[in-house]
């Protein structure tokens, strides 16, 4: 692998699918069972904060019960590899990358281990339940904890960090991601105005923006992903 090799690795859902963690539009997926503007949208959590706090509340409690799969633990051997040369910008809300062992590692669409306090802007870490019930710890107010995740119609955290990471790297990786949801989706099309960034796909199944991608390999992610990070380190069984 050469040593000028910069790669940024979008994931999405599909990543922790193994993990036994539901993507949001495969059969049986999320948005299934959810209406997204009553749990995912500001409008929804005005409406029924009650309602979105118990989607949230039921994914926070459950992610105790799951693990990191194999290609989180390959993205996180790639990172001791290669180092800042590496960044991972995760639309997943789950921690499965940090505990692989993933570090320069950006949640775009926020954390499900985190709320935030609407009145003081406080961010903290939390493993349990919240409500409209649950007091700030910093302003000492109720009613305006909240999940610190990125709704539909919010704009996405470290944007400008992101950017010039895609704008910096040699190859664009995309694993376990559908690509309908922007601005993630357009990362691809602005890694391909660098001339000579490589892009790559890594899914179960082409995506919507496939074609945007120089090389695709597909297959299931505890699969592709770590035989691509062999490959590249060189460490392949073959
Ligand atoms: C914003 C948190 C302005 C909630 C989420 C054009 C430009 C800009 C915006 C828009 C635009 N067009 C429309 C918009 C608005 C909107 C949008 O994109 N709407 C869509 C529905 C059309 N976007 C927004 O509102 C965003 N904000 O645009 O602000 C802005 C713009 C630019 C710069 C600054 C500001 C905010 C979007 C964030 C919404 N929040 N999540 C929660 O998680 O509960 S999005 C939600 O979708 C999740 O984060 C999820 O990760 C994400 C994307 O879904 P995927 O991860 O791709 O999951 P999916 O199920 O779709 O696909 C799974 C894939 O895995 C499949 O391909 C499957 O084949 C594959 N797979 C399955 N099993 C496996 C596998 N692959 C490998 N192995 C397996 N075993």
């Amino acid at each position: 692998m050469n040593g000028k090799m910069r790669i940024v690795v979008l994931t999405g859902a599909g990543i922790s699918k193994e993990s036994g963690l539901d993507t949001f539009r495969d059969a049986g997926g999320v948005w299934e069972r959810y209406c997204i503007e009553d749990v995912a949208t500001p409008d929804g959590y005005v409406r029924n904060p009650a309602k979105v706090h118990k989607f949230y509340n039921e994914q926070r409690l459950y992610l105790g019960e799951v693990q990191p799969n194999a290609a989180h633990h390959a993205l996180a051997r790639l990172e001791k590899e290669i180092g800042d040369r590496l960044l991972i910008v995760t639309q997943n809300i789950d921690d499965l990358h940090e505990r692989a062992g993933s570090t320069r590692l950006i949640h775009m669409h926020g954390e499900l281990l985190k709320v935030r306090c609407d009145h003081c802007e406080r961010i903290w870490k939390e493993t349990g339940e919240i409500s409209t019930e649950t007091v700030c710890p910093g302003c000492r107010k109720k009613g305006g904890v909240r999940p610190h995740i990125v709704w539909f119609g919010e704009i996405p955290l470290q944007m400008d960090e992101i950017f010039n990471a895609i704008d910096n790297c040699t190859l664009f990786v995309a694993i376990g991601t559908s690509g309908n949801v922007y601005p993630a989706a357009g990362f691809v099309e602005r890694a391909r105005m660098n001339d000579g960034t490589g892009t790559l796909e890594l899914n179960l199944e082409p995506s919507i923006g496939a074609s945007r991608f120089a090389e695709k390999r597909y297959g299931p992610a505890s699969e592709v992903v770590p035989a691509w990070v062999d490959q590249l380190l060189g460490t392949g069984t073959d």
